[in-house]
């Protein structure tokens, strides 16, 4: 039985390729530590993932190995549930069902799907336009309280709670209406080759992507390489694109304040800062890297893992799938 006392933290990442140092920072850093306090349920978002081309085997590849990164971050199975979504049909039904309480025109203002579709214009797929009320359905299936997301997703968020106080107002009080939790630094990590992007697994250039599993020489290179400016002096300002976000780097990872920063920086140039940031990115992804590499070569292990938590996952969502349809007047 899942605590029903205690406040539920969910969210959820794409396994559209390897996770980032984005993903990480903005997200999924943040996440073991809700652990203690809260029910926890993370999982992969494969079904969010179809709305770009994906290719069968390397899409079955990534969600595998971002189930184990799942792990290596620290989640662990007895504490929380960790699922795959596509494992658990709910979600497809429910997003069915919020698709016909969401408005066109709400839709059509979500910056991510004008991003994508401008992105990815020979594929504007119905399934990318309507990726939030997916979203809304799996965050509303689990009543959850707090979804710990970057800033990207902050519009997502916001639908879904507009979608849940619309629901909630026809047929009572079915759905939480859940609240997006931030990091108080990283939550918008840009490209390092280009900061004025944010930085993103699906990034063709892959100098602007610090990915969790590249090793300390390829984390190193690519801080080096990093996008700066003319000016030579570390501090936090506007028009200083690349160094903000070397400097939200740093600061996400060593918890040091900006003032902090600039004043360790203050006689330094970029080579010394950036050979800083990279040293303490390398640092910081070392035992998730490590842990992951051990993690993928227990299959059997991560496949019972994902059982479980699919079938955990059902237990929950199936009875808030099971209220929804009966308050919406289907024979269940
Ligand atoms: N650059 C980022 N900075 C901070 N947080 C970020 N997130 C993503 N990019 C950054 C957060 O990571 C979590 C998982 O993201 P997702 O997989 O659901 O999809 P996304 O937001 O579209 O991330 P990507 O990396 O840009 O994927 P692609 O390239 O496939 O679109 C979310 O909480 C997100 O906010």
């Amino acid at each position: 039985m899942e605590n029903e006392k205690r406040k539920r933290s969910l969210s959820l990442i794409q396994p559209t390729s390897v996770a980032t140092l984005g993903n990480y920072l903005g997200a999924m850093k943040g996440w073991p530590s809700f652990q203690q306090e809260y029910d926890t349920i993370y999982g992969v978002a494969d079904l969010h993932s179809i709305t770009i081309r994906q290719d069968p085997q390397q899409l079955r590849r990534q969600i595998n190995e971002l189930y184990a990164m799942l792990l290596a971050i620290g989640l662990e199975p007895e504490a929380g549930i960790i699922f795959i979504q596509s494992q658990v049909s709910a979600h497809a039904s429910l997003a069915w069902i919020l698709n016909c309480y969401t408005q066109f025109g709400e839709l059509s203002r979500m910056t991510q799907f004008k991003e994508k579709s401008q992105k990815h214009s020979d594929n504007i797929n119905a399934g990318l336009f309507t990726y939030p009320c997916l979203m809304a359905a799996d965050i509303l299936l689990y009543r959850s309280d707090i979804v710990p997301v970057g800033d990207d997703q902050k519009q997502h968020v916001e639908i879904c709670r507009d979608i849940a106080v619309r629901f909630n107002n026809i047929y009572g009080n079915v759905f939480t209406v859940p609240e997006p939790y931030f990091p108080k630094s990283g939550k918008r990590i840009m490209s390092l080759a280009n900061p004025g992007a944010k930085m993103s697994k699906s990034d063709p250039n892959p100098k602007g992507t610090v990915y969790i599993t590249d090793s300390p020489e390829v984390i190193m290179k690519k801080f080096k390489s990093a996008v700066t400016d003319s000016e030579m002096s570390v501090r936090f300002a506007p028009g200083k694109d690349g160094v903000n976000n070397l400097m939200t780097i740093y600061s996400a990872v060593t918890g040091k304040s900006f003032e902090t920063i600039e004043s360790e920086f203050a006689n330094k140039g970029y080579g010394d800062f950036k050979k800083a940031v990279g040293e303490a990115v390398v640092e910081e992804l070392r035992p998730v890297r490590e842990k992951y590499n051990r993690l993928l070569g227990e299959k059997d292990y991560l496949a019972a893992c994902q059982k479980t938590g699919a079938e955990r996952a059902r237990r929950i969502s199936d009875a808030t799938l099971n209220k929804v349809m009966k308050k919406v007047g289907f024979i269940v």
